[in-house]
């Protein structure tokens, strides 16, 4: 059986911490599939499909992971696309209560499908996409936090 895993996120955009945990994810995983999703409580800087290309030309060296997006629910899209499980990171222990209330949702929506948690390297564990935004716009040196595709989106948003 093909052991097949989700890695749902906003990737608004993609940080470095974002594609330690796909790396992380490929390695347990025959395939993942990196879905964008459309959170209707954010307003993104990108949007789905600026996500969803800036990912794709990011991953580019890893052969078993793919890309989607979808505006739906998590737990439905999963079943589709008959995953077993869900791949979340976690950085520090402020993660946690927020996982562990979607989490719980997500198993009452579907008792089937597993989330993992994957810690992230040391080094990624104060990055997220909303700290890297902030010092983007005030044109600080990003190279070590994204990949270098968004590092270009980044700047081209921010001219
Ligand atoms: N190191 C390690 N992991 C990281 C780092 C880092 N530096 N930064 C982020 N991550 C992890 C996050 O913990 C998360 O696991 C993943 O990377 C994606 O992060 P984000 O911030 O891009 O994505 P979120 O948390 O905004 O994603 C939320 C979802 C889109 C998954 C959620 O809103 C959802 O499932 N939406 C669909 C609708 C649905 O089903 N809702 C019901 C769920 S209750």
């Amino acid at each position: 059986m093909t052991r097949l895993a989700i890695c749902p996120g906003s990737f608004d955009p993609l940080t470095y911490g974002h594609l330690d945990i796909i790396q992380r994810g490929a390695k347990v995983f025959d395939h993942v599939i990196v879905t964008v999703f459309n959170n209707q409580s954010k307003s993104p800087l990108f949007n789905v499909e600026e996500r969803v290309e800036l990912i794709k030309e990011s991953i580019t060296t890893i052969e078993n992971v793919s890309v989607d997006q979808c505006g739906g629910l998590l737990m439905d899209y999963a079943e589709e696309k008959n995953a077993q499980a869900i791949i979340r990171g976690l950085r520090a222990v402020s993660d946690f209560e927020y996982e562990m209330q979607i989490t719980s949702m997500n198993r009452k929506l579907n008792e089937k499908i597993e989330t993992f948690f994957m810690m992230t390297n040391n080094q990624y564990s104060f990055l997220s996409s909303s700290i890297v935004k902030e010092v983007a716009k005030y044109r600080a040196n990003i190279s070590d936090l994204v990949p270098p595709p968004v590092e270009e989106a980044l700047k081209n948003k921010y001219k």
